[in-house]
């Protein structure tokens, strides 16, 4: 069922502590955390404490944690100061686009003059 812990997913092993991460924010319908394979100076994912495929999928499930998803980002880049230099929020959506994790996440990616896309 959407938005249910699946036991199989390891952003949800994460929210339930089952997984360390480096967490930066939280609030009551997401988390944000370090990304372990950084790929720009600043490299954070921000992903619904809910259990849904991607991004498109919370959207419809939930648009309120889907918009807050945006806001945390936003809030992230500003605590890591990356708002001046600029960065990047990437959905990665389907394997073909480099989806490796099932659970939606926007990547936040920043810090860097030549950045790179991840996945
Ligand atoms: P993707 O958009 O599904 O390719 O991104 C998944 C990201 O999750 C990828 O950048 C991994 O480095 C990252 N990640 C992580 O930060 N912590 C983990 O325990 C696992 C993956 I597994």
């Amino acid at each position: 069922m959407a938005g249910e812990p699946q036991s199989d997913c390891l952003f949800c092993k994460i929210v339930a502590g089952q997984i360390p991460a480096t967490v930066l924010r939280e609030t009551d319908g997401t988390l944000t955390f370090r990304d372990i394979n950084p790929q720009a100076p600043t490299h954070v994912l921000v992903i619904p404490k809910a259990h849904y495929a991607n991004a498109a999928d919370l959207a419809a499930g939930d648009p309120a944690v889907a918009a807050e998803l945006l806001t945390e980002a936003g809030e992230v880049a500003a605590d890591e100061k990356i708002v001046e230099s600029g960065y990047r929020l990437i959905f990665n959506t389907g394997a073909g686009a480099g989806q490796t994790v099932f659970h939606a996440h926007v990547h936040v990616l920043g810090g860097g003059t030549s950045l790179q896309h991840p996945g």
